[in-house]
């Protein structure tokens, strides 16, 4: 099992051949052809490393990421690290570790990346964290003041099918996009996203794909593409909104009865305060949507059973909390929310999961122990954190100071591809005494570190999976060997464990099977308590047949129907209860308005050194950057880097034909790619997406030669209320590469 799917192959002991999906994975992703062509790789790390000058002159010896590595024996790894590990929690304190190491790692429920290194560094005394994603870390911080924890919002989304019975049209912002889908963090059995918009698109629903790319939304949907300027989804939204009051076509009993704040949102959108009506003609200069076609949206979403989505991708920006909000406002002035079919959801499409019915039951995980360090960042203040030790910032309404951090430890993460300005990261990244990285492959992420492990890769151990909102527990059995002198995650950290005197703390005296067996006892007693009758086969018999179906829950999934039906004895979990139009916590923050606005972002069209606005988009070919040296990712390539996307216009202007190799500028970098002309592509706009990997010239970290779309990413947050990652936009030109 994959974050992109299940499959099944054969295995002479070292290599997969034959590599099938799932037969009951009714669209299956091609990405499972990047695991086996990745296995043997020249990028796989063969044995353990440490970078020479750190060997030699010992920690925070200058050279990080410019410098060669030292074969070592693991024995000399262990005992190096296990040194360096009590050197700086002796002279250093805990907080002066950043463990946060954000990153998707693989599926599976044991080797679970994260949770191991957290377990660990728990045993030590703990480690500075990270909170928040750069998934949908935005709305993660956003959502709990005007309506709910995020989970309960996306886990607890208006199920497809419920979709497909009841709604008329269903307008998406960001579309629906099918590769995103494909996804789900942890392991996803069935693609279903195909057959069900298909399926909602026989019984009548009309979709609406507000997006600057057409192919956003997959064909079964046979949406009407209303193209937008990036970024400018919360002035279409006001403008929405302006429609909505001005024709009286707003629900204003469920106004008054299920939200707070809506006079003061009102009189921003007719322009009541500082005199600027948010009336489609004033959307139509930001947004280049027609306003007759504003208007006619608005109209239409009114007049029928309406179900709003805004994907991940549109809040991964500048003040990405307010297309976000705005379209809860929205929901909720059409009175919708709570009904079959109506309302809002966020992340239709942005993973696997939302949509489906949850399970009864909780999977089980690695307990990860006490965390007894309060300090912690937003993951995506990575390189602030690193560079301004001491310094002060705001975080949702409070003030924090970030910690001296000495030592950084990475395991089941690549930041070299996830962070933004990533010469501004490679800067920060000189800054630690030491950088210790756990990957299968030699990311630049472990290029920058001091201490290199090879992990293994989930076919090379036992696990077993199932993502969020899945029904079925996927076993993974070891397919291969591991490659090289690879090892678990698990078994470097029991290693270390013994080195350092905490191994009975960290392992409970089990190993993999054990585990494995462990875990599988909790899920099964959970399933137990929740259906006695419930079939549930013991371990050998899960491991034999290959999979445990779970219970779900009952009834028809429709997000915040009990709140809708009666909201004084279900009250939601914000201040006042109800859906917060203004919300006195956000205001008081002072980081953002205290209800939805629109604010322009700093990097906007109008600057001629870079008049197109890129759009870094997760990529079709992978999973972020996990096995872009497999034959899928490979493939997909245009003049060996990644592809940009143009319109024919722009290629036309700028003198550029297919298959060009080109340069792409922004403020901060240049990158190489190859292009790839299509007018599935807005004119003005241009598209690269994430995961191809930092590969820089050596006298200029600015300059990547494989089309890494972070170098020309700004390292700015989303706003100071939700310090989130804001890497989906940024202004560039493309010209011809002269190499
Ligand atoms: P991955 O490529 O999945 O990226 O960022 P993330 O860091 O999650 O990295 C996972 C790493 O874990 C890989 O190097 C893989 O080899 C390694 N790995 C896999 N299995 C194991 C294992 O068992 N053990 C160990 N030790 N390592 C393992 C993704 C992040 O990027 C996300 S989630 C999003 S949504 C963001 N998207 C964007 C975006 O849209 N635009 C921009 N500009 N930037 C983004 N960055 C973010």
């Amino acid at each position: 099992m994959t974050h992109w799917g299940g499959f099944e192959a054969l295995s002479d002991g070292q290599r997969l051949t034959d590599v099938r999906p799932l037969v009951d994975d009714p669209d299956p992703s091609p990405l499972i052809h990047n695991v086996a062509s990745a296995q043997h790789a020249p990028e796989r790390i063969d044995q353990p490393y440490v970078r020479a000058g750190w060997y030699r002159d010992g920690p925070g010896a200058p050279g990080r990421g410019s410098q060669e590595f030292v074969p070592v024996s693991w024995d000399t790894a262990i005992d190096l690290l296990a040194g360096e590990l009590k050197r700086v929690y002796t002279d250093h304190g805990a907080a002066s570790v950043y463990g946060g190491s954000y990153g998707w790692a693989s599926a599976g429920r044991f080797h679970h990346s994260q949770s191991q290194l957290h377990r660990f560094l728990n045993c030590l005394g703990g480690f500075t964290y990270g909170v928040t994603n750069y998934s949908y870390g935005t709305s993660e911080v956003l959502l709990p003041h005007i309506v709910a924890d995020s989970d309960e919002v996306m886990r607890g989304a208006t199920s497809w099918q419920n979709i497909a019975e009841h709604t008329e049209l269903l307008v998406a912002f960001g579309g629906l996009p099918g590769k995103n889908a494909a996804v789900t963090s942890g392991g996803i059995r069935r693609h279903s996203i195909g057959p069900s918009i298909a399926d909602a698109h026989r019984r009548g629903t009309r979709f609406v794909s507000v997006s600057p790319l057409r192919d956003d939304t997959p064909p079964e949907a046979q949406a009407r593409w209303l193209p937008i300027r990036p970024g400018s989804d919360a002035a279409l939204m006001l403008a929405i909104a302006y429609v909505l009051i001005d024709e009286d076509l707003l629900d204003r009993e469920f106004l008054a009865t299920h939200t707070r704040g809506f006079e003061e949102f009102e009189a921003y959108v007719l322009g009541r305060g500082e005199g600027i009506a948010k009336d489609p003609a004033w959307a139509q200069d930001i947004t280049e949507v027609p306003a007759a076609d504003i208007s006619g949206l608005a109209r239409d979403m009114a007049r029928h059973r309406t179900m709003l989505t805004v994907s991940w991708s549109i809040q991964r920006n500048q003040h990405g909390e307010q297309p976000v909000w705005l379209a809860i406002v929205l929901a909720a002035m059409l009175g919708q929310i709570g009904m079959p079919g109506g309302g809002f959801g966020h992340g239709y499409s942005s993973s696997g999961y939302i949509g489906r019915q949850r399970p009864a039951v909780q999977l089980p995980a690695v307990p990860q122990g006490h965390n007894p360090v309060s300090q912690f960042i937003p993951v995506a203040r990575i390189s602030d954190m690193l560079l301004n030790p001491g310094a002060s910032y705001r975080f949702n309404g409070r003030t924090h100071t970030y910690p001296h951090i000495k030592l950084v430890y990475w395991c089941g993460g690549n930041p070299f591809h996830h962070h933004q300005d990533l010469a501004r990261l490679r800067a920060a990244f000189q800054c630690p005494d030491t950088v210790v990285v756990h990957d299968p492959f030699w990311t630049a992420t472990a290029r920058h570190a001091d201490i290199v492990l090879p992990a293994t890769m989930s076919v090379e151990r036992n696990d077993f999976a199932a993502g969020k909102n899945e029904h079925i527990v996927t076993a993974m059995p070891r397919l291969t060997e591991p490659a090289g002198r690879a090892r678990n995650d698990f078994d470097i950290f029991a290693d270390l464990s013994r080195t350092l005197g905490v191994e009975d703390e960290f392992t409970a005296g089990r190993e993999e099977t054990d585990w494995l067996r462990h875990l599988y006892r909790e899920l099964t007693e959970r399933v137990a308590a929740h259906d006695a009758e419930w079939p549930v086969p013991d371990f050998d018999e899960f491991w034999r047949t290959g999979r445990l179906e779970l219970p779900q829950t009952a009834g028809d999934q429709v997000l915040f129907g009990r709140f809708a039906a009666d909201p004084e004895s279900n009250p939601l979990p914000t201040a006042s209860g109800r859906i917060e139009v203004f919300s006195p916590s956000i205001a008081d923050s002072g980081a953002i308005p205290g209800h939805p606005v629109w604010i322009q972002p700093d990097e906007w069209p109008g600057n001629p050194s870079y008049p197109l606005t890129l759009l870094a988009n997760q990529p079709r070919s992978r999973l972020h950057s996990q096995l872009d040296g497999g034959a899928h990712s490979q493939a997909d390539k245009v003049a060996g880097r990644e592809a940009l996307r143009m319109n024919p216009r722009d290629a036309s202007a700028r003198g550029l034909s297919a298959g060009d190799l080109v340069l792409v500028s922004s403020p901060r970098g240049r990158c190489l790619a190859g292009l790839r002309i299509s007018d599935d592509v807005s004119p003005g706009v241009t598209q690269l997406s994430t995961g191809a990997w930092y590969n820089p010239d050596p006298d200029d970290p600015a300059f990547c030669r494989n089309g890494n779309v972070n170098v020309l990413t700004a390292d700015r947050p989303t706003s100071p209320l939700t310090q989130s990652c804001a890497g989906g936009h940024v202004m560039v030109e493309v010209a011809r590469a002269h190499l």
